[in-house]
């Protein structure tokens, strides 16, 4: 694992919001919302258990190749392993852990934060025109709520921060660039089932 150094704050500039203003009116006219941004393919899990988180990306900046992908997990979100992608460098930047963790066992004092997919040559790039998928396997917290995944799109040209989180509620309506959104289900009320290796799934699970 290799460390990242911590990004520079990346102020909202109008050229962003110029860009996924864009973004958002071909989404409206050419395709459904859905497809137009950036989603993950099961929008919905349940608390404490393993998820796989598949990051669909559907669109370049504004007609340019995706080169990068930096994923921001959410908070309370344990274990981050993101998938190699053929063609593309991986990257991940940890943080402490305030207070450790006991996982498996041992004290675990960091957790991974960020991963970064880098196209190792323009051949590699996402073509404006095509979709593919990132994928990372999480542990999701014990408890139920809204998450928000912030994904920076870095292109040849411009870049795209899926950053916006609605005031209140889950409805991305009306964003230009909004995170992206997964609805972790709190356990019912006889409880999930125990997952098989209770470790993997959450803190405190
Ligand atoms: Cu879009």
């Amino acid at each position: 694992m290799t460390t990242l150094p911590a990004p520079p704050p990346r102020p909202r500039t109008r050229a962003n919001l110029g860009l996924a203003g864009t973004c958002l009116l071909t989404g409206l006219i050419a395709s459904p919302a859905a497809q137009a941004h950036v989603v993950l393919a099961e929008p919905v899990a349940l608390a404490g258990t393993a998820y796989r988180a598949t990051l669909r990306v559907g669109h370049g900046c504004q007609g340019s190749p995706t080169t990068a992908l930096t994923v921001f997990v959410p908070a309370g979100v344990r274990g981050a392993k993101p998938m190699p992608k053929p063609g593309w460098t991986l990257r991940t930047r940890s943080a402490a852990l305030t207070p450790p963790e006991t996982r498996h066992g041992k004290t675990v004092r960091e957790d991974v934060v960020e991963v970064h997919w880098q196209a190792s040559s323009p051949e590699a790039a996402l073509p404006d025109g095509w979709y593919d998928e990132f994928v990372l396997h999480v542990g999701l917290p014990a408890q139920g709520g809204q998450l928000w995944w912030r994904v920076l799109q870095t292109c040849a040209q411009g870049q795209l921060d899926w950053a916006q989180v609605p005031a209140r509620g889950s409805s991305t309506r009306g964003l230009p660039s909004p995170a992206v959104p997964l609805e972790v289900i709190p356990p019912g009320p006889s409880g999930p089932n125990p997952p098989e290796h209770p470790a993997h799934a959450a803190p405190g699970a």
